[in-house]
């Protein structure tokens, strides 16, 4: 059967939910986002798809839902490609090395970068200070000094704290994730 229509009509005779949601995995390189990565697939029977030095792809199922996950590489030359994901992101994480103070006022104009972007308006952010393990490991709260998040307004945001090599902490992430993939379904 052929379906001629406006995609808004074909929309409405779709089941909720079955639309696809995007999670964006960015930060700077040495983060820790495809360690995370590895952690997220294993909570959420992660499938890989597309995998280059750039980017990976992955297929979660959160709940009730497939989620479409990208793990976008964090270094300079890669950045520029980052705006072709923003459009279908509906929910960001942004992995940020919490021992190296130096290039955290990188990850703040990076971070700054990314949230001018209108198509992201709307997509709820996590921020994880990843690497809690490492020794000069900084505390949320100079973190969130540093990155300047006090000013953060205007959108659902939260900060968590973890280590992707240990594994401590990144419950909090996968129960972060789960409950903003329900709530953009709902
Ligand atoms: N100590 C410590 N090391 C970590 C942690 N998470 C990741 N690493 C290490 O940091 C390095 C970079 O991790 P990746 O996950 O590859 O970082 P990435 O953000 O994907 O980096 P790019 O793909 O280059 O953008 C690796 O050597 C990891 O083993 C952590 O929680 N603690
Ligand atoms: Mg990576």
């Amino acid at each position: 059967m052929c379906f001629y229509g406006p995609v808004s009509v074909i929309k409405k005779v779709l089941p909720a939910g079955s639309q696809k949601s995007c999670l964006l995995i960015l930060g700077l390189d040495n983060a820790g986002k495809s360690t995370l990565t590895a952690h997220l697939a294993g909570f959420f029977n992660g499938d890989p798809k597309e995998s280059n030095k750039q980017a990976s792809e992955w297929s979660l199922t959160i709940g009730n839902y497939k989620v479409k996950l990208w793990d976008i590489n964090g270094e300079l030359k890669n950045r520029q490609i980052w705006p072709n994901y923003y459009k279908k992101a509906k929910v960001l994480v942004f992995v940020l090395d919490s021992k190296d103070a130096v290039r955290l006022s990188e990850a703040r104009c990076v971070l700054c970068d990314v949230l001018m972007h209108q198509e992201l308006n709307r997509a709820p952010l996590l921020i994880v200070s990843n690497k809690t393990d490492s020794s000069g490991s900084l505390p949320l709260s100079t973190v969130i000094d540093l990155m300047g998040l006090d000013r953060l307004d205007g959108r659902v945001w939260a900060i968590k704290e973890c280590s992707t090599q240990t594994g401590l902490g990144v419950q909090g992430v996968v129960n972060w994730i789960t409950n903003e993939i329900r709530r953009k379904k709902q």
